[in-house]
């Protein structure tokens, strides 16, 4: 069954409720002091279900002073129904109203003609007539017209036929997108505790899913929300165990307080979302605005079912004029739940009328300072126009070496598990960003765009050959030294990825704990080489009785200090070994191997210490280090006092 959500709008009395009350039985007024005045204050709710459409009606007042009623409710429709009653027509928030419901794009709509039975025919075709003049060049423009009386039923039964025929051409909600339910009413039920209601503009919701309540209640920044399980679920005044995007539904919450939600708060699933500051936005302002937007005019802003003031800073000017629209960053004064792609509402924050309105293009900006204007405005245009899966690449491009993990293009994009995954392979894919991390990858792996990537991997380049130019006799460069250097300030992830790249690539090699481009080699002058070879030689001749290590530096014809980095050099090729605290020639090592395998052949594999220095002719000072440099490499192994040769 397909669900559409219709909202009334129109002039104060001129029959939106009791247009409601014709089409679906119910009254909408729901307040003792709505009932005693005669006149909606709130929103109000009712159903109606017309073949395989099910209607959920949100009436709206059509007093000036409760627009921002009208807004908490108006923020989710499908369908409008714009009521003008035939007796005064075209009315102060006739206007108002309808300028909301086009700053808000909503898609579809009629305008219903009330009273029909309270005038002539010549009125009622003049009334028409300023209607088509009225919503000329707007999403209405040609919309049916229909001439309704409440009183009498004239017109109703023709209403939800057209009803029908629009709702059949209403875009489906996405049901599959993160759940959103932006709450227009909290109350508590005896023996149920506190339950609060709004439409459902995304997802689902399931009885049982853990819920987060943001921003939670009087927050200045942002903060996680108060969680909450849905104990149980109401469509509509009917019991379920799922509610789909584009129902009116009640959701009980286990465990929470009536002070801790309100109107304006909305429902999505635990640990997924995030409350901003800030928002980055298309900005409107109407024809009809009494005057331009100042740079940091104090404004509110309505969004979902929030009201909260803001200040409005338009990107690259410093004044937005009637009738014009621009990029603006909105900085709230309070924290509150939007996602790109999001409408608001802007009105004065004194006198307070609706002024403009617009689309939120990023939810969770940086602060754009005056000389970051342009920049921000050109990601804004790309942004603007990007399709889910382009909106998940430019984030990630956005985040530049930082990168961006899952969890915060989630909470960024709104997207589902499903797009995000999708559109993270589609760009890897087409080398637009790399995903930083080896398996197994988890929500926390970033995605970092290749751009960014290759910037990193240069800087790393570039930092290798800077140091092996000033130390071309060091191996290489320490790895925590580089991570610290380039690295600092970036998720861990994001160092392992490049290096392991460079590695992969070929360009870098990683030795132990240090890292040296692929292409550096020690150089060496004659004079070195010669002293690097006096030392290898040195040992080798010496076989199994060497001399201390100083004494053969003392010895290489070089300078201590040079010589000590010839002697590492030696050891980290494996040419020098060194055993306890002795150096060996590797010659002489592989020597006393042959020589023990050549023992065990004739007299077979037990060996002590007095035979092993008769074999070897070596005293005990090198005896004792050497067997146990053999019994580690498993060429012998001790028991007691005998060695067995393996
Ligand atoms: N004769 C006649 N009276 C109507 C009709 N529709 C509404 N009324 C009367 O007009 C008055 C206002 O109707 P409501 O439905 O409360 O008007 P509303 O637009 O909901 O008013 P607000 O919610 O306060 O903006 C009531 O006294 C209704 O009885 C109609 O079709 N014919
Ligand atoms: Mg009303």
């Amino acid at each position: 069954m397909k669900r559409i959500i219709v909202g009334t709008a129109g002039h104060i009395d001129h029959g939106k409720t009791s247009l409601v009350k014709a089409l679906t039985g119910v009254d909408a007024d729901r307040l003792k002091e709505e009932k005693e005045r005669g006149i909606t204050i709130d929103i109000g709710f009712a159903d109606l279900t017309v073949g395989d459409v099910h209607f959920g009606f949100v009436d709206v007042p059509g007093h000036e002073r409760f627009v921002k009623n009208m807004l908490a409710g108006a923020h989710g429709i499908d369908l409008v129904m714009l009521v003008v009653a035939a007796d005064e027509s075209v009315m102060p928030q006739t206007r108002e109203h309808f300028d909301i419901c086009r700053l808000l794009e909503v898609k579809s709509g009629l305008v219903v003609i009330t009273k029909a039975d309270l005038v002539d025919e010549e009125l009622l075709q003049l009334v028409e007539a300023e209607v088509a003049d009225f919503v000329a060049g707007s999403f209405l423009e040609g919309a049916p017209v229909l001439r309704v009386s409440s009183r009498t039923g004239a017109g109703v039964d023709e209403l939800k036929k057209t009803l029908s025929q629009l709702a059949a051409k209403a875009r489906e909600r996405d049901e599959n997108a993160v759940a959103r339910l932006p709450i227009d009413r909290a109350f508590t039920i005896k023996g149920f505790g506190t339950v609060v209601t709004g439409t459902l503009i995304a997802g689902r919701i399931r009885a049982g899913d853990e819920l987060e309540i943001l921003p939670p209640i009087s927050s200045s920044g942002p903060a996680p929300g108060r969680r909450a399980r849905a104990r149980g679920l109401q469509v509509h005044g009917k019991s379920t165990q799922e509610a789909l995007a584009g129902e009116r539904v009640a959701v009980n919450l286990q465990g929470i307080d009536l002070d801790e939600v309100e109107r304006g708060q909305t429902l999505s699933p635990a640990g997924r979302l995030r409350t901003s500051s800030m928002l980055d936005a298309r900005l409107r302002l109407l024809d009809s605005a009494p005057r331009g937007l100042r740079a940091r005019s104090r404004v509110r802003l309505h969004i979902g079912a929030a009201e909260v003031l803001a200040r409005v800073v338009p990107l690259g000017r410093m004044e937005l004029a009637s009738g014009a629209s621009c990029f603006a960053q909105l900085r709230l004064e309070t924290p509150t739940l939007a996602l790109p792609g999001d409408h608001f509402i802007v009105r004065a924050y004194s006198p307070v009328v609706t002024i403009g309105g617009g689309v939120v293009i990023d939810a969770l900006p940086s602060k754009h300072r005056l000389r970051e204007a342009a920049q921000a405005a050109s990601w804004l245009e790309k942004l603007e126009v990007a399709d889910e899966f382009e909106r998940v690449a430019l984030l990630v491009e956005m985040a530049g070496e930082r990168g961006m993990d899952q969890d915060e293009i989630a909470a960024r994009s709104g997207s589902s598990n499903e797009v995000i995954k999708r559109a993270a392979e589609s760009i890897t894919k087409a080398r637009r960003a790399v995903t930083a991390s080896q398996a197994p990858k988890t929500a926390l792996t970033p995605l970092i765009a290749r751009p960014a990537f290759e910037e990193l991997a240069g800087r790393v380049r570039a930092t290798l050959k800077g140091f092996h130019r000033k130390s071309p006799l060091e191996s290489g460069m320490g790895r925590e030294e580089i991570r610290e250097k380039i690295f600092a300030h970036l998720p861990p992830d994001i160092f392992r990825a490049v290096i392991a790249n460079l590695v992969e690539r070929n360009e870098v090699v990683a030795e132990k704990d240090l890292l040296r481009l692929s292409s550096h080699r020690v150089a060496l002058s004659a004079e070195e080489q010669a002293a690097k070879d006096r030392l290898a030689a040195l040992f080798a001749e010496a076989g199994l009785q060497p001399m201390p290590l100083e004494d053969a530096i003392a010895q290489s014809g070089v300078d201590a200090a040079r010589a000590q980095r010839f002697a590492q050099m030696l050891i980290n090729s494996g040419e020098l070994v060194r055993v306890a605290g002795l150096v060996f020639h590797r010659s002489a090592l592989d020597g006393l191997r042959e020589t023990l395998r050549r023992f065990k052949a004739e007299h077979g594999p037990k060996l002590d210490v007095t035979a092993f220095k008769d074999l070897t002719g070596v005293s005990r000072k090198y005896a004792i280090p050497l067997l146990e440099y053999l019994d580690i490499q498993r060429v012998t192994r001790r028991s007691g006092d005998v060695r067995e040769i393996l």
